[in-house]
């Protein structure tokens, strides 16, 4: 009889990961792994979009993309509306909020309503797209605090330590999907011969320390005094580690974050002089990627506190940001408390 030596990683496929996680749990319904298989679908949509974006000069005009600086915004609104319409008919959902939308997406009626929440940003990061540079898809899932019927302010408005999951799709050089539904973080990269995400990055853990930081330092004169010490002792030649960090900076939320959870280090978006709160949005940013980078054993923090504490007050609030390696985090938070 012929032995086939197991090989169980290399056929770990999302959907795979996803029941077993949740045969681990006795009792759930397979609403949530539902609603992630959706997601699953809803990014592989995005992505055969965005893989196009760079031939759209060359293949003519359509009616969905004309103009190279029309792209960037139609495809947002494609992504929006692609991720919405996998998500609006399942049953599992009562209420959807994008970054794209003044307010709450509602499910049309003909639908059931479901008992979990959904909040995303379809397509972060997208002025990078002209230059050909990694964007990404951000999620946050939370359980609704209504009984039942549609979904309210009261379901979507909760402090980010409620999620229930939360996740972000690369499309980069690869793409990829990174969730966590509470039990680790897994990276699958999609095999686009097969259509099918495999297990690539088996629990993620961020390093406690690192040498890098991204922040866009073109903004230095606006920061106030703290933050403006902090970059500048991030510079010393002179600190224990014998040499200065390294600054690396995309500008896509995703890209960046995905880098400093790989490798450790820091990602910040502080107030400045014109954004008080920073640029980031607490509901569709900071806080699925606190609860993936915490969930790593990372941190995140508005500068002074968890960013998962926060009561959000409006869908679209704005909150400071730094966020990355444990160490890193104190750190920071040393400097703009005045401690150092
Ligand atoms: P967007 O949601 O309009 O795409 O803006 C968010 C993006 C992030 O991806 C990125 O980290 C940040 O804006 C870059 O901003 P800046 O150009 O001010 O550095
Ligand atoms: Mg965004």
């Amino acid at each position: 009889m012929t032995t086939i030596p197991p090989s169980p990683s290399k056929f770990m496929t999302l959907e795979r990961h996803i029941s077993e996680g949740e045969r681990a749990h006795p009792g759930a319904t397979g609403e949530f792994s539902a609603i992630l298989h959706s997601l699953s679908l809803a990014a592989k949509l995005v992505w055969r979009e965005v893989t196009k974006a760079g031939l759209v000069n060359i293949l003519g005009k359509t009616d969905r993309m004309n103009i190279s600086g029309d792209i960037v915004k139609k495809l947002d609104e494609f992504a929006d509306i692609t991720i919405y319409r996998a998500m609006d008919h399942g049953g599992h959902l009562c209420v959807m909020a994008s970054e794209e939308n003044e307010d709450l997406l509602q499910i049309p009626e003909e639908h059931p309503q479901g008992k979990y929440v959904l909040l995303y940003d379809p397509l972060d990061g997208s002025s990078n797209i002209d230059a050909n540079v990694t964007i990404g898809s951000i999620f946050s899932i939370f359980r609704r605090v209504t009984a039942s019927g549609a979904g309210t302010m009261e379901d979507v408005l909760q402090p980010g330590s409620r999620q229930v999951a939360a996740g972000y799709v690369l499309y980069g050089s690869s793409m990829m999907f990174v969730y966590c539904s509470g039990h680790g973080v897994h990276g699958f990269t999609l095999d686009p011969t097969v259509g099918e995400f495999l297990l690539s990055h088996e629990n993620i853990r961020i390093p406690d320390r690192g040498s890098i930081y991204s922040v866009n330092e073109g903004n230095y004169r606006r920061w106030g005094e703290q933050v403006r010490r902090y970059v500048d002792y991030l510079k010393e030649e002179d600190r224990a580690t014998g040499r200065p960090y390294s600054l690396r900076y995309i500008g896509s939320l995703v890209a960046d974050v995905h880098r400093t959870l790989l490798y450790g280090g820091i990602y910040f978006y502080p107030p400045d002089s014109r954004n008080p709160n920073g640029k980031l949005r607490l509901m569709y940013e900071n806080n699925p990627l606190a609860f993936i980078v915490e969930s790593a054993g990372g941190a995140a923090s508005d500068g002074h506190g968890r960013t998962l504490d926060i009561q959000p007050t409006a869908l679209h609030e704005r909150s400071p940001l730094f966020l990355g390696s444990r160490e890193e985090v104190k750190l920071v938070e040393e400097f703009l408390s005045g401690r150092r």
